[in-house]
């Protein structure tokens, strides 16, 4: 046996052990607030609360105070808060191993956010006090204390008239990003600039402050966030490995740069169920697991985990959109096999045709959210025809769909 081919063999038993030891042992998986049973809940409440009593949320409140000019506007954005989350996450998993952040899919409540279940006394909790400072009086953070960055109740004051907020964006937008985003850091903005400032801007309190992890509100919502990137991360192999975009400093982006304050590089957060990112999402197929059940989903109607079932009379088929539409937001519903993954809502079904209209008339046109006002802006460092640019195109997506006669089955 010539050198090289021990070395190639050594090299080769290393590597596979390299790999190996990246691989997770136990994979939590991600489930939507609203899916988890109330064992489940009672659980993360109790766990969650340990943890506020044990002042984590301090400490990650303000691991986020001081990295936040540098991980917002960025590429950075989505791998730093899939990072934090799951630290917070990995901790909770010090008090009970089975303990995961559930994500609150956000999007769907986007017409009357005020109004979700999640927000009832039995999951986080409705709007601040104004009588009371703004305090929260229910949900199970009531009376919380906090002492980062200085003594205070957990704030929210919501941005709507009478204890409602704003509109949010609808999952068809959510939908259109995955399908549409040119690459990384245009998916990112897509992400960063709508729904993810929305949700923030609806609580205010804490959650438009630079402490917003003192909310239980940020993990949740910062973990529908990385649901998303990594719905889109699984809908097409490219996507998996795409990092591009600018950093705050002007350099370019790159997979080897090393997010701060853990030290760890951002390749090292960018695919789940290895290193220390074992988790999954309850309604995510990898994509390398897709080739396999492929055939089985491109023979019937797609509605992979999703709310609504095929009969349901508020089932509403993209597929009555004009192909030109149809090309301009949802460019997948044109492939061959579709991707569950390239969807945040009921996928069309197959063969492609028209779903008829049924004769309920409470389906409204969809609200269009605002601009974000100018101190969010500001206060993230955001560049104003940016947001212009990325916002305007998401409000002209609803409009354009609510003047096609479009109706969206979560309205
Ligand atoms: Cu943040």
């Amino acid at each position: 046996m010539k050198v090289y081919h021990i070395l190639f063999i050594v090299a080769l038993f290393v590597f596979s052990i390299v790999s190996e030891e990246q691989k997770c042992e136990n994979v939590v998986v991600r489930k939507n607030i609203l899916d988890i049973s109330s064992d489940e809940w009672e659980n993360i409440k109790r766990v969650v609360n340990l943890m506020y009593q044990d002042g984590w949320f301090d400490k990650f409140a303000k691991i986020h105070v001081d990295a936040f000019k540098n991980v917002h506007g960025c590429p950075v954005f989505l791998p730093f808060h899939r990072l934090i989350t799951r630290k917070f996450e990995m901790v909770g998993q010090t008090y009970d191993k089975n303990f995961f952040i559930p994500y609150w899919d956000s999007a769907k409540d986007f017409a009357k956010p005020e109004s979700s279940k999640v927000l009832n006394e039995q999951y986080l909790g409705g709007n601040g006090n104004k009588e009371n400072g703004s305090c929260v009086e229910n949900g199970f953070q009531a009376s919380w204390k906090l002492s980062y960055p200085s003594e205070h109740c957990l704030k929210r004051v919501f941005n709507g008239e009478n204890n409602s907020m704003k509109p949010w964006f609808p999952p068809e937008t959510i939908t259109s990003f995955i399908q549409t985003s040119k690459n990384f850091d245009d998916f990112r903005q897509n992400i960063e600039l709508t729904i993810h400032g929305v949700v923030h801007l609806g609580f205010g309190g804490e959650m438009t402050s630079f402490h917003s992890p003192n909310d239980f509100v940020f993990m949740v919502h910062h973990s529908n966030i990385d649901r998303i990137w990594t719905k889109w991360q699984n809908a097409n192999t490219t996507n998996s490995v795409m990092y591009d975009g600018t950093n705050k400093n002007s350099e370019k982006a790159m997979l080897s740069d090393i997010m701060e304050y853990f030290n760890v590089s951002v390749q090292s957060v960018f695919t789940l169920g290895q290193g220390d990112m074992c988790y999954s999402y309850d309604d995510i197929i990898p994509i390398n697991k897709l080739n396999t059940v492929e055939k089985s989903l491109n023979t019937r109607p797609i509605f992979y985990k999703s709310r609504l079932s095929e009969n349901s009379t508020e089932y509403r088929n993209l597929n009555i959109l004009s192909k030109s539409l149809r090309n301009k937001y949802f460019p997948a519903l044109e492939y061959e096999s579709l991707n569950p993954n390239s969807f945040d809502m009921p996928a069309p079904t197959f063969p492609k045709q028209m779903n008829s209209f049924d004769k309920r008339n409470s389906y409204k046109e969809m609200p269009i959210p605002e601009f974000p006002p100018l101190p969010w802006i500001n206060m993230h460092g955001y560049k104003v025809n940016e947001v212009e640019r990325v916002v305007g195109r998401a409000r002209s997506l609803i409009s354009e769909l609510n003047s096609n006669n479009y109706r969206s089955p979560y309205y």
